[in-house]
């Protein structure tokens, strides 16, 4: 399966992804070809609307202490839902959508995750630090939600600003 990476401000970003329902050979091949595109644009998450499937589908592989990401580390994670949450945390977030911008989002420090695997078994996640901050980014982009939404209006106005500007670039050369 052949995918690439969808960018703001691409609408398909805004839609909302549908229930999984069938843990198939099809969900097998996206998830398959989520990883590798994940790997090689230097993401440590991915919802699949970012590669255009507007399904409720994502993955995470966390770096360990050394800054390493080992595909044993690799969570596929389909229909997730948070059943609790708890503390406040500030962390410099990045999107693969949102190429080359970084910005503090505040979001829950914890939380308890319900969700399935690729088998459709149902699975428990207690997850904090980055990766309930990941859990968090990604399945705002199941609601069609992107960090730079979570802006301040002042913020958001300078990123429409430079980003605008950093495309033109990026077109010219
Ligand atoms: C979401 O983000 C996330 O701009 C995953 O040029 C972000 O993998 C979870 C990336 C922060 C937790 C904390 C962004 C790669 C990757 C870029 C990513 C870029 C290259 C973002
Ligand atoms: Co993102």
């Amino acid at each position: 399966m052949k995918l690439t990476i969808v960018e703001y401000p691409d609408k398909r970003l805004r839609l909302k992804s549908k229930e999984v329902k069938n843990f198939d050979k099809k969900l097998h091949d996206l998830l398959d070809s989520m990883y590798p595109i994940m790997m090689n644009t230097n993401g440590i998450g991915l919802a699949a609307i970012q590669v255009a499937q507007a399904i409720r589908v994502l993955i995470l592989n966390i770096p360990d202490e050394e800054g390493e990401q080992h595909q044993e580390n690799l969570l596929e994670i389909i229909n997730p839902v948070i059943s609790k949450r708890a503390g406040e945390t500030v962390y410099q977030e990045g999107c693969l959508s949102v190429p080359q911008f970084y910005e503090d989002i505040k979001r829950h420090a914890t939380l308890t995750l319900n969700y399935q695997d690729r088998e459709g078994n149902t699975k428990n996640l207690e997850a904090d630090g980055l990766l309930a901050i990941a859990i968090q980014h990604e399945m705002d982009h199941l609601e069609g939600i992107l960090f730079i939404d979570k802006l301040s209006y002042a913020r958001r106005k300078k990123f429409e600003k430079e980003y605008k500007r950093m495309q033109k670039e990026r077109k010219a050369s």
